[in-house]
């Protein structure tokens, strides 16, 4: 089991200029607490990675984890794996999300091997996956980027393989959307966040965190090639969907 408890603060102070949202040193140590604390729903998408895993992970496959950062959804995909020789790989760009999870990283011991990989995800081969795992990932990617990416991840998929794709959407009904973010922002109250935080965070992830919505996910994973992609989480503005090849 990771640890990695320490409370978000990063956005208690008031800024003179809120800068980029970055996945920093800062953000890294208190990741954990700012997940769960922020994401309606994140501790589900994560056992069900398990249990999903459990299901459909193929034999002497491998399973990718894009995005990985402190490794949840790699350990919730090796505690479901069932079958042998598999290898779960977690790809992540931060340097510092990686150094924590390497740390936390339990021995493999009898169980699937996890390699985290330090890269731009955009540059990483897929092959010969049963798995993916883009969870609470692709909405950081540039738009125009994501469907290569999806295109790629497709390619690298082995028949029957699954993507299990989570975002943050928005609405194309304005009201609809407002009504999304008010129930977001009380989620947030709810967990102790206080206004200046959920604004200065709002404010740093808006040209960063990118989303889009629920047809135009799925429009792009049926250009990619996948064959189909039903939804099977969600809460407010969060959803995860599951896309077979
Ligand atoms: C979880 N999946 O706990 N290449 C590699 N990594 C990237 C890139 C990129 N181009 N862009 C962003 N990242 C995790 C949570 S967090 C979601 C995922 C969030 C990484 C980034 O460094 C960060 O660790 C992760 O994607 C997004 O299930 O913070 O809302």
């Amino acid at each position: 089991m990771q640890q990695n408890d320490e409370e978000d603060r990063v956005y208690s102070e008031l800024r003179k200029s809120v800068g980029r949202f970055i996945f920093d040193q800062g953000v890294a140590s208190v990741f954990r607490d700012m997940i769960g604390r922020s994401v309606p729903g994140y501790g589900t998408t994560i056992r069900m990675v398990s249990v999903l895993a459990s299901q459909y992970v193929q034999p002497v496959s491998r399973c990718y984890d894009l995005g990985c950062s402190l490794g949840a959804a790699s350990l919730a995909m090796q505690q479901g794996i069932g079958v042998p020789g598999c290898t779960i790989i977690g790809v992540d760009d931060s340097f510092e999300m990686l150094k924590q999870a390497r740390r936390h990283l339990p021995a493999a011991g009898d169980s699937t091997p996890v390699e985290l990989v330090c890269a731009d995800l955009r540059d990483i081969k897929i092959q010969d996956a049963s798995m993916v795992v883009l969870n609470f990932t692709l909405q950081f990617i540039l738009p125009e980027q994501r469907l290569e990416l999806l295109q790629r991840i497709h390619r690298g998929l082995r028949p029957a393989g699954i993507l299990v794709l989570s975002e943050k959407i928005g609405f194309p009904d304005l009201e609809h959307e407002a009504l999304q973010i008010e129930m977001h922002h009380a989620f947030k109250r709810a967990n102790g966040y206080d206004a200046l935080e959920i604004s200065q965070k709002r404010q740093a992830l808006e040209q960063v965190l990118i989303p889009e919505t629920l047809v135009q996910h799925r429009q792009r994973l049926e250009s990619a090639g996948f064959s189909r992609s039903d939804l099977w989480f969600q809460c407010f503005n969060f959803i995860s969907l599951i896309a077979r090849k």
